[in-house]
């Protein structure tokens, strides 16, 4: 411990509007199609109240401030501002937003918005998602109201959040809408189609003179090959090549590479799929490769491959009994389990290792990146609520660990300058609804009460001495 962080490192707070907002059928919001999916009978969980946060934001901001949080991720909900998606603007939603960010900038938590996260307007979720090409239009239209209205006092940008999330857990494991599993050919076509419409409002962003900077959220998940076998490092390749490389490549290229493309290549061919793309595209990409001024890092864990010949197979844990998740792609390989790697309940690996692996790879596979803040990281736990006090412990020493790794990276020249803990609050999980716990403060759903962790106090003396703090050092 004891290790500095850079001067001026953002010690932020991270959420997302259809986690903490609630109020979802307020002040004329239209529907996305989360509202729907969560709705669906059946469902454990729905977004109302969430965190509350339409209601309770002063209160975590005031919060935030007191606990040294500095910068918050926040994202915007599209059909709080435009209902239906496109057309008549609601004065409600931008009223909110101006109310919010006003408020951040008082606290003296500089706002880092996101403008999609995961949130898609129903109408264009019903009409082909992603896979559809109007979207992109819609997206770049909705993505010059927010600039407009907002790009005077917000100056951090993102595009998008975790494109691969929408692209695999919707079309590949199956659990977020529309729920299709193995549709590995329509995953890439996602990823190519946001790849676009993020180059396309970023090029925007930089045609309006706006002064802020702007990039996009891709959540770099580690990849390591459980032997040394030949077959075991390919499939690691291409499962890197579909998660990471193919929109690194086109965020920061501004085309695919060769060996990008070849792996690609091979995933469609195994599983009878084509790439649509148009030429105007690449100009999009290269304009915006050239321009681009900072990538967020999600990272939550790593995978470890072997080789697949079989079916493809998934079983998504989405309640926190550990060992039960399953994944093999067909034409990629096999996540298979780590024996020397601990997990979390929801069988993700512990491994700051691939955390520092990422940061470094960006810094020499892209040179011309220019910096990147850690978006997301975080450890999703079922936290014990006793007589108001929440002892995190593990949390605690698992974000101990990754700010080590990252550290580790800035010491060997990364340039890093900020980290966002995945979530400021306890929020809403999207697959697993509310005992996975995330926050820096407890909230009790039954009063929306918030109650700072021991995290909390953690992070706070580390943003106090601008130093890597032990969990011994806090009192709690
Ligand atoms: C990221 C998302 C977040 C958040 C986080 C934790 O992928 O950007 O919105 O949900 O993961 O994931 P989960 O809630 O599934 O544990």
């Amino acid at each position: 411990m004891g290790k500095k962080f850079p001067k001026n490192f953002i010690f932020g707070g991270a959420t997302a509007a259809y986690q903490v907002e609630g109020a979802t059928r307020e002040d004329g919001r239209g529907p996305c199609v989360w509202d729907d999916y969560m709705n669906r009978p059946g469902s454990r969980f729905n977004a109302d109240p969430a965190s509350d946060f339409y209601h309770q934001y002063k209160k975590d901001l005031e919060l935030s401030e007191k606990f040294g949080v500095n910068g918050i991720r926040i994202s915007i909900s599209w059909t709080r501002i435009l209902p239906s998606g496109e057309g008549k603007v609601n004065q409600a939603g931008i009223d909110y937003y101006n109310n919010l960010i006003d408020e951040c900038i008082k606290r003296g938590v500089e706002p880092f918005v996101t403008l999609h996260h995961f949130d898609t307007p129903l109408p264009y979720f019903n009409n082909g998602h992603w896979l559809n090409r109007d979207l992109i239009d819609k997206f770049v239209a909705y993505a010059k109201v927010c600039f407009e209205a907002f790009g005077d006092r917000v100056t951090k940008w993102a595009t998008f959040n975790e494109p691969w999330s929408i692209a695999q857990n919707g079309y590949i494991a199956g659990n977020f809408p529309p729920n299709e599993t193995f549709q590995i050919a329509k995953a890439i076509q996602i990823e190519h189609n946001l790849m676009v419409a993020h180059a396309r409002a970023l090029n925007l962003y930089k045609s309006m003179g706006l002064s802020g900077e702007i990039g996009i959220v891709h959540t770099l998940e580690g990849k390591v090959a459980i032997s040394d076998k030949p077959e075991d490092q390919h499939a690691r390749d291409l499962d890197d090549a579909i998660s990471n490389r193919f929109m690194l490549d086109a965020c920061f290229l501004g085309h695919y590479s060769d060996e990008t493309m070849a792996l690609i290549q091979e995933i469609l061919e195994k599983n009878h799929g084509t790439l649509v793309t148009e030429p105007s595209d690449f100009e999009d990409f290269r304009q915006a490769a050239d321009r681009i001024d900072m990538l967020g890092m999600n990272y939550y864990s790593s995978h470890f491959l072997q080789a697949w010949d079989g079916e493809s197979k998934v079983f998504n844990n989405s309640t926190g009994e550990k060992g039960t998740s399953v994944f093999a792609l067909q034409g990629i390989g096999a996540r298979v389990s780590n024996p020397e790697v601990p997990t979390t309940d929801w069988d993700w690996p512990i491994y700051p290792q691939g955390m520092h692996d990422q940061l470094v790879r960006i810094a020499h596979d892209y040179p011309n990146y220019k910096k990147i803040f850690i978006s997301e990281n975080g450890m999703g736990y079922k936290d014990d609520f006793v007589d108001g006090k929440i002892d995190d412990t593990p949390r605690i020493e698992y974000v101990a660990q990754h700010l080590s790794a990252i550290l580790q990276a800035v010491d060997e020249g990364v340039n890093v300058e900020g980290y966002y803990i995945w979530s400021l609050m306890d929020v809403l999980s999207w697959s697993n609804g509310y005992n996975k716990r995330y926050g820096l403060f407890y909230v009790d759903y039954r009063n929306q009460q918030r109650y700072p962790k021991k995290s909390a106090y953690w992070y706070k003396l580390m943003a106090e001495r601008g130093e890597l703090v032990s969990v011994s050092d806090v009192e709690y």
